[in-house]
């Protein structure tokens, strides 16, 4: 296509990724659980859409205590999802449709499953105890056992599991069945980044890192400080903050260490899951000397409301807290949070669309969110996430987002020759891909029509961005690259508004609904050549 290859910015600044959450992607042996090969045979169907790269959450062994976040083999993969040959042949696969692939890297923390940690606590002197984080308990004012300090894991409850056997308590972030690694060991080290160059040799193009501002602990592990804005019935972890289990300039350096292994690979792609304000997120680009992970992870507009003044301003913040050398990414939906139709309503996910493909920088789109999937009620019975199951009812559940795509309207929506392992959205006898790919109407219609705009236009892939208005329920914001002008105008209510004077006298390029007036309609985005 023309206009496609901007030399000067590698394919992931140009490019979109698509995050695929293997478990619900699609089943191809009849267990109710995705795998390689199911995504092996939807890969039409992701090149169709025109994205540039596939994320798979993690596909290695594992006991599936955080579905994959629990790593038993960094080595490996998972035989619910298939073999080592199902994913060269998947790389091939992806590789062949000029897509490039990403793996999910779990630094943090392994499976208590994982042979490595099996060492570390079969006794104190075991060569591999300090691969993780053993410490002594302390006595409370009774005698009573205590552990080393206040950290809370962010699933609730003390981050810290006492070991009957070597009496000492291990650190987990998360889970118990996730004991924390301790990157400060350099045999430790040195195993990861083996780990990592294992895929490059394969032939990944790169890797998304879970919880990356994680991964190093303040020497001494001293007490997190209160936060004095928790209150019951909100997420336990944050009853304090933190500020020494968390962001560490020594994970900086990991940082860094790991993008240097990246480059020798050539064009290799590192995104940072790092949950962090602006300026803080900001150092994870590195140094030009230095550089850390190209795109570190960008949840603002997950974590914001939905209100075209604060999101403007947010758009204006975070590209004001770019490094020179920084290149921007958007993040609107992932396996972790609500989604999007579910959050803002349908008809206001096809103008967040509109926005999230027509922002400057890499934007990530999560699997379904391009159907326009919305709430699905689980029963209790068929809850599975711990998070939701550790500190039920308050809002934590991730089950909701994890459902399987629903392909046509055959049995189990075409996932599975069995049961599901999560229900199915409950209206995908009508929403399902098959039914979208027939309707000019549809989310998935649009979001294939944004993304061949999006790959025609560098303006909306790398131009820049001047925004225009941001007032009451309007959002406008130009998009430039040479003599390429455009708007975009997005209506962020449900009440009609006028377009911007700039608007007038440019050529209607896309709109988020059918047929066209001289405002803006509830809901509706258009963008226009100028
Ligand atoms: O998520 C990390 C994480 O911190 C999120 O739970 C985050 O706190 C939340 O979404 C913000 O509201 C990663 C993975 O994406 C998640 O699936 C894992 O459970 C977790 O790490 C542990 O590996």
């Amino acid at each position: 296509m023309g206009g496609t290859s901007d030399k000067r910015h590698p394919w992931w600044e140009r490019g979109v990724v698509y995050q695929v959450y293997p478990r619900s992607f699609q089943d191809s042996d009849g267990d109710g659980v995705g795998d390689l090969a199911g995504i092996e045979a939807r890969l039409d169907y992701i090149a169709a859409l025109g994205v540039d790269a596939v994320w798979l959450s993690p596909i290695f062994p594992s006991p599936m205590a955080d579905f994959g976040y629990d790593v038993a083999d960094y080595c490996d993969v998972e035989p619910l999802f298939g073999t080592l040959e199902d994913f060269d042949r998947l790389l091939a696969a992806a590789h062949a449709r000029g897509l490039k692939l990403l793996l999910d890297f779990v630094p943090n923390h392994s499976s208590d499953q994982h042979p490595w940690f099996a060492e570390s606590r079969s006794c104190r002197d075991n060569p591999k105890r300090d691969w993780y984080i053993w410490r002594d308990a302390i006595a409370g004012p009774d005698g009573e056992r205590l552990p080393p300090n206040n950290w809370i894991s962010d699933f609730g409850g003390s981050a810290w599991e006492w070991d009957e056997a070597t009496g000492q308590f291990y650190l987990h972030a998360f889970l118990a069945q996730q004991p924390d690694l301790n990157w400060r060991s350099a045999e430790l080290k040195a195993a990861m980044l083996g780990a990592m160059r294992f895929w490059f040799e394969r032939g990944v193009d790169g890797f998304r890192i879970d919880v990356l501002w994680h991964i190093v602990k303040a020497q001494g592990l001293p007490d997190n400080p209160p936060n004095p804005a928790w209150a019951p019935g909100v997420n336990e972890r944050d009853r304090v903050l933190q500020l020494h289990s968390t962001d560490q300039p020594e994970a900086h350096a990991i940082s860094a260490e790991m993008r240097a292994l990246a480059d020798g690979y050539g064009e290799r792609l590192l995104v940072g899951e790092i949950f962090l304000p602006n300026d803080r997120l900001a150092r994870w680009h590195g140094t030009p000397e230095a550089p850390q992970v190209h795109l570190p992870f960008n949840f603002c507009l997950i974590e914001n409301s939905w209100d075209a003044e604060v999101i403007g301003k947010l758009i204006a913040d975070y590209e004001a807290s770019l490094p020179l050398w920084g290149w921007p990414n958007w993040v609107l939906g992932s396996h972790d949070a609500p989604r999007i139709a579910a959050r803002i309503g349908e008809a206001q996910a096809r103008v967040a669309m509109m926005l999230l493909l027509t922002l400057r920088g890499t934007p990530t789109l999560y699997q379904g969110d391009e159907l326009a999937i919305g709430a699905v009620p689980i029963p209790p019975e068929k809850v599975r996430d711990p998070r939701e199951l550790r500190q039920p009812g308050i809002g934590l559940g991730r089950d909701p987002s994890r459902t399987p795509m629903p392909w046509d309207g055959s049995p189990n929506a075409g996932f599975s020759l069995a049961e599901p392992w999560l229900p199915l959205n409950p209206d995908w006898p009508a929403r399902n891909v098959a039914a979208q790919e027939a309707e000019p109407g549809s989310m998935l219609t649009l979001t294939r029509a944004l993304l061949r705009l999006r790959r025609a236009e560098p303006a909306l892939a790398v131009g820049n961005y001047r925004q225009v208005a941001c007032e009451g329920a309007l959002l406008a914001y130009g998009r430039r690259s040479g003599d390429t002008h455009l708007l975009v105008t997005l209506n962020l209510g449900a009440e009609p508004v006028a377009l911007p004077d700039q608007a007038l006298g440019g050529q209607r390029l896309l709109s988020t609904l059918a047929g066209e007036a001289h405002e803006l309609r509830g809901n509706e985005g258009v963008v226009f050549r100028l």
